[in-house]
């Protein structure tokens, strides 16, 4: 192997697993390779973050190679250094990553970060807080592989900031919930800890504060930061970089994809996120309850007590949905049983309008 300095690379993320898949692939490659990181990703070409310099290289992978194994933001590459122009020759294997499957008649896979070891969901303060937006974030980060987390931004405008964590934490089991402020900077130490090593990607809605939480914890003016409108939201901002690393140590993965990421998934992320609502249906007397009117129905006793809020369980039943629907076009066995029960409902017409109409299905 040619002998590389690798220190360059710790304040993007490198690390022993890093290391370790390097050799690996430099092993098993003709060419002489040097590590390197991806940040921007352009048709055909690739901006690399190597331990000396950045560079934009053009992606030659082994013949065979999948399409979910271009290079995306975040992976880790062996990169040919050449007079003529630098090539990405391999793709490193992902421990994690943010695959965006569209739920339009496409179903080809989108990688839209990897090697991720968290998700961090930005969400500001508002008078109601979009709990709904959170639990589909979160059904996003759970796929990944990665662990979610959520900041609730812009502490300084909450009336009564314990209560909102009271309840986005009841609407994300399991999950850490930061408050901060990029404006008085409070809670921000803490956010800098907690992201200290690693990498994570940032996503939220437009307006969340994510730029403005990026420049923070950089440390410097990283990102455009967008005026205010006259609604109250951000104005598009344009990235200026898609791997940041902060001042605390950590990398933050911030791209235009990941802040417009659809959120339709499959596996296991809609249990994840809903760890309540799957204890409730295993308890229903019956298996194939329809938590309509039969006896024994744990969820609808739930919802009677109060143990479990209508808003959540319309979301668990809505992203349910959602995942079977993407679930269906790669198992026909899925498609045939999810055809009968929205046969049952009329709701696979309706889809199938939507879908030709070009709408999302299940908006
Ligand atoms: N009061 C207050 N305002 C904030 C805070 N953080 C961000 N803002 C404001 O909220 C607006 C949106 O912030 P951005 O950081 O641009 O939000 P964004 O999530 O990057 O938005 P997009 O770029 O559209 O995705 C800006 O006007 C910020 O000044 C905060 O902690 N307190
Ligand atoms: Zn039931």
């Amino acid at each position: 192997m040619a002998i590389t300095s690798t220190t360059g690379l710790v304040p993007l993320g490198w690390d022993e697993a890093a290391a370790v898949a390097f050799d690996e692939a430099v092993r098993q490659s003709p060419f002489a390779l040097v590590p390197g990181r991806v940040g921007r990703v352009d048709r055909g070409r690739v901006t690399v973050h190597s331990a000396d310099s950045t560079v934009t290289a053009l992606v030659r992978l082994p013949a065979g190679s999948e399409l979910e194994n271009a290079p995306t933001t975040g992976d880790w590459v062996g990169l040919e250094r050449r007079d003529d122009g630098d090539v990405v020759r391999t793709v490193l294997p992902r421990r994690s990553a943010i695959v965006r499957r569209a739920a339009g008649e496409r179903s080809d896979a989108q990688v839209m970060a990897a090697n991720l070891d968290r998700v961090l969901v930005a969400v500001p303060f508002e008078a109601r807080i979009n709990l709904s937006a959170i639990e589909r974030y979160l059904v996003l980060a759970w796929e990944s592989g990665a662990q979610p987390l959520v900041v609730l931004t812009k502490a300084d405008l909450a009336y009564d900031p314990d209560a909102g964590r009271d309840e986005v934490e009841a609407a994300a089991p399991g999950v850490t919930v930061l408050i901060a402020s990029a404006e008085t900077g409070e809670g921000m130490d803490l956010v800098a800890e907690t992201l200290a090593a690693g990498t994570t990607a940032l996503v939220g809605q437009s307006g969340a504060g994510k730029s403005t939480l990026v420049n923070v914890l950089a440390g410097r003016a990283a990102q455009a930061v967008s005026d205010t409108r006259q609604d109250g939201k951000g104005r598009h901002t344009t990235t200026a970089r898609e791997l940041v690393p902060l001042a605390h140590g950590g990398v933050l993965i911030d791209t235009p994809g990941l802040r417009s990421i659809g959120l339709h998934q499959d596996g296991e992320g809609v249990a994840r996120t809903f760890p309540d609502v799957e204890e409730l249906i295993a308890a229903c007397r019956f298996n194939d309850c329809s938590h309509e009117c039969e006896p024994g129905c744990a969820l609808r006793e739930a919802l009677a007590d109060g143990r479990l809020v209508e808003r959540r369980w319309h979301s668990w039943r809505k992203l349910q949905r959602e995942a079977e629907w993407i679930a269906t076009r790669a198992d026909p066995l899925a498609r045939a049983a999810a055809r009968k029960r929205w046969a049952a409902t009329g709701r696979a017409g309706k889809a199938r309008a939507a879908l030709k109409q070009g709408r999302d299905p299940f908006a």
